[in-house]
């Protein structure tokens, strides 16, 4: 094996093989074979780069240097350890050189997705014993994927999501591996269709593409917050989004017009339930032709959007990549003219989605991003509040597009798993340009990286329990991956609700960033206030619950604008060493304090609460609490039992709080008996005055009740009033 060394950059080769390895950073290490390969999505610029060595080794050449050690082997496989012990070894596995076994036979009875993928590249590494896989963006299945197979290809699949799906709508080829305590990140830099395997044959795990850059990757923290701030300096952050946006949104497939959507509002009124946003669906289009209205719908559109901001509402729109091949309208001939649409074989390529025969905008490339920005504008100057991204996998009706359908140079085939986060980055700073607010996108398919651009949900649930289930773990994996802003359709999507389904749904869905009821098409209505009285007074409760969190929930962006860390965690990312909780998918905190456990099955009426080590408070009574351990609680249909670790401060707002467009004059704080600090950002809610430093910092601390702060940064009027309760009552601080 020959070696040489240029800065960071090292070079091995043997025989015709070479392999590079770049040393970014403590943590940070990339391993690759292509010099010509630049990432479309990682960022590793602003790392501080380490020293390091390189000697050689009887395994082979030993680079040491931060945190890691990297052993390059004569046949080019390497093998990674920390300062405690090994974390990668890879092997090589004659069967993977073997041509696959030909499984396409199995396709014709509908088993395609037991068959197993051709290989092109593959990295395959020795099962240790005791490791967990994390990550990989939203996948049916639980939080630890350990003897799994998934692949990333985003896929719009709409029959009921099960364990043996490989992929859903959104691709992040990013995992995370736990070996005891320690934590080491893989991203596989290739947009491509790669597929994981975590160790179905018990002996080994590897992942694999047939096509695509050779390159990946590392990230160790030492603890997996660090990894996960590391990896989101590198992937990048979801900047500050809308205060607006944490509040609780009604959608359906679809109100038709003003009059169903003053019916939500009344409906909700009535209810006293609280309500900021409402979806249109598809249907307020024109013939599903994207950037029209239909003016029979919604004749006013404008004077209609004024009148819900009027009374404190907002409105997102849904838009779909596909535009309908008809012409004479402005967005088919300005696409047309300018080339900006997919093609295959030199002509524009045509496949049908809602409009029926539509094309698909190019958005990998700047110049259809900026004109579809453009577009976007004109929704927003409309008063449209925010949009939503659909079918951007993107989907089509008449079968898959070709692996060579091209969008501008680029091939399908790479372009694909990119789409939706492209057409996301459009909308985003079509957005941007268009308003001095603060962007708020919401997206069905998307990439590692989007959350730079969009929130996103994911797509379309069932009204079962098993999806209630699932939309725990799919919502903490997302997290791991980097990816914040989430949340399922409360009620689920397909399929009829009922009223205990609803009940237990607004429980788990009042933790969710996106916080939103959504149904079908011919599904049973969803909105609350069509069930019976105790359904409408439970939802009422817990919608008032998270309203009141608001401080909370917008304080966990402001520390994931900071730092990377999602708002919805597993609970190992608290406990990173405790192994119990490896693979507990039932239970998650909100942040650092709150950690919630939901009924999940039919007529559960008892519960099993796990607390971690430590001392934990009940939320809803002070007076209560309990040491780490297991207890059995009583989860009668309205309760959801969530517990505060020892010494926690929460910021709510007062009972009452729905107005989320303003900051209010009164911060309530609750400190739990026990020591810790808190931080709290207070800003406007909307805009950019924070990038000017208009806002205050509070630095909070508990003194097992008693309060004391300090203002870190101040740049913003401060609450006229702050209310300390503990064990011992209510005190009042004046600012
Ligand atoms: O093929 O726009 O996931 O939320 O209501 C269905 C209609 C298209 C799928 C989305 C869903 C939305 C629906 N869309």
């Amino acid at each position: 094996m020959n070696t040489k060394q240029n800065g960071n950059l090292l070079t091995f080769s043997s025989g015709s093989k070479t392999l590079y390895v770049e040393w970014i950073s403590r943590g940070v290490v990339r391993v690759f074979h292509s010099l010509s390969h630049h990432s479309r999505i990682l960022d590793t610029s602003s790392f501080e780069p380490t020293s390091f060595t390189v000697k050689e080794d009887p395994e082979g050449m030993r680079l040491t240097g931060g945190l890691l050690s990297l052993v390059v082997g004569d046949d080019l496989l390497i093998s990674v350890s920390s300062s405690s012990k090994t974390l990668l070894e890879e092997i090589r596995d004659e069967e993977d050189e073997k041509e696959e076994e030909d499984l396409s036979i199995l396709a014709k009875e509908g088993h395609s997705s037991l068959a197993k993928e051709e290989k092109g590249l593959i990295h395959r590494f020795a099962l240790m014993s005791n490791e967990h896989f994390y990550g990989l963006g939203d996948h049916t299945g639980p939080l630890d994927l350990k003897g799994y197979r998934k692949d990333c290809w985003n896929t719009d699949d709409p029959s009921a999501q099960v364990d043996t799906f490989h992929s859903l709508y959104k691709s992040f080829p990013f995992f995370i591996m736990r070996l005891g305590e320690d934590y080491l990140g893989l991203y596989v830099d290739n947009t491509f269709k790669t597929s994981f395997d975590f160790g179905s044959d018990d002996k080994s795990f590897s992942f694999s593409a047939k096509e695509g850059p050779d390159d990946f990757y590392l990230f160790y923290g030492p603890t997996l917050k660090e990894l996960l701030a590391s990896f989101a300096k590198a992937a990048g952050r979801m900047p500050l989004p809308p205060r607006w946006s944490l509040g609780y949104g009604q959608c359906r497939w679809s109100y038709m017009n003003e009059a169903e959507v003053e019916g939500v509002i009344s409906g909700y009124k009535k209810a006293s339930i609280p309500l900021t946003t409402l979806y249109l669906d598809i249907d307020y289009m024109d013939g599903y032709r994207v950037f029209t209205v239909n003016e029979e719908r919604f004749p006013h559109f404008k004077t209609y959007l004024s009148s819900l901001h009027e009374r404190g509402y907002k409105l997102i729109t849904i838009i779909d990549p596909g535009v309908k091949v008809d012409p004479g309208y402005a967005v088919y001939d300005e696409g047309m003219k300018h080339d900006y649409f997919a093609t295959l074989g030199g002509k524009t390529y045509v496949n049908e989605v809602w409009p029926g025969q539509s094309v698909y905008p190019s958005f990998n490339e700047k110049e259809v991003r900026d004109w579809w920005g453009s577009l976007v504008a004109s929704l927003s100057s409309n008063g449209v509040d925010a949009i939503w991204c659909d079918m951007n996998e993107p989907a089509s009706f008449k079968g898959p597009l070709s692996d060579n359908v091209k969008f501008g140079e680029e091939e399908h085939k790479e372009i694909h798993n990119v789409y939706g986060h492209y057409m996301a980055m459009a909308t985003y700073e079509g957005l941007q340009k268009s308003s001095p607010k603060r962007p708020f996108v919401i997206t069905r398919a998307c990439f590692t990286g989007s959350e730079k651009y969009a929130s996103g949900w994911t797509g379309d649930n069932q009204s079962i329990y098993d999806h209630l289930r699932l939309s725990i773990p799919q919502q903490l994996s997302l997290g791991l991956s980097g990816f914040p802003f989430v949340g399922t359709d409360i009620g689920g999507f397909g399929g009829d609700t009922t009223s205990e389904l609803l009940s237990r749904w607004i429980e788990v869905g009042a933790f969710s960033p996106l916080f939103r009821n959504h149904s079908a098409l011919g599904t049973k209505r969803q909105e609350p206030y069509l069930f019976d009285e105790d359904t409408v007074s439970t939802y009422r409760k817990w919608v008032n619950f998270r309203y009141r969190l608001t401080p909370y929930m917008y304080d966990l962006f402001f520390i994931h604008s900071r730092n990377g860390l999602p708002p919805l965690r597993p609970l190992f990312m608290e406990f990173p060493d405790d192994e119990d909780l490896a693979n507990l998918n039932t239970e998650f905190m909100l942040g650092a304090s709150l950690l919630v456990a939901p009924a999940l099955f039919p007529g559960q009426r008892k519960g099993l609460l796990s607390l971690p080590r430590g001392r934990w408070i009940n939320f809803f009574d002070l007076s209560e609490s309990k040491n780490g351990g297991s207890y059995p609680v009583d989860v009668p249909l309205s309760a959801c039992p969530v517990y505060v670790r020892a010494g926690s401060i929460i910021p709510t707002y007062e009972e009452g709080y729905t107005n989320i467009d303003k900051t209010p004059d009164t911060l309530c704080l609750t400190l739990y008996p026990g020591e810790g600090v808190y931080l709290h950002y207070q800003d406007e809610g909307d805009g950019y005055g924070y990038a000017k430093g208009e806002y205050n910092l509070y630095e909070f601390t508990n003194h097992d009740g008693v309060l004391s702060y300090r203002l870190i940064h101040e740049g913003y009027p401060r609450y006229k009033k702050i209310l300390a309760t503990s064990l011992t009552g209510s005190t009042t601080l004046l600012p």
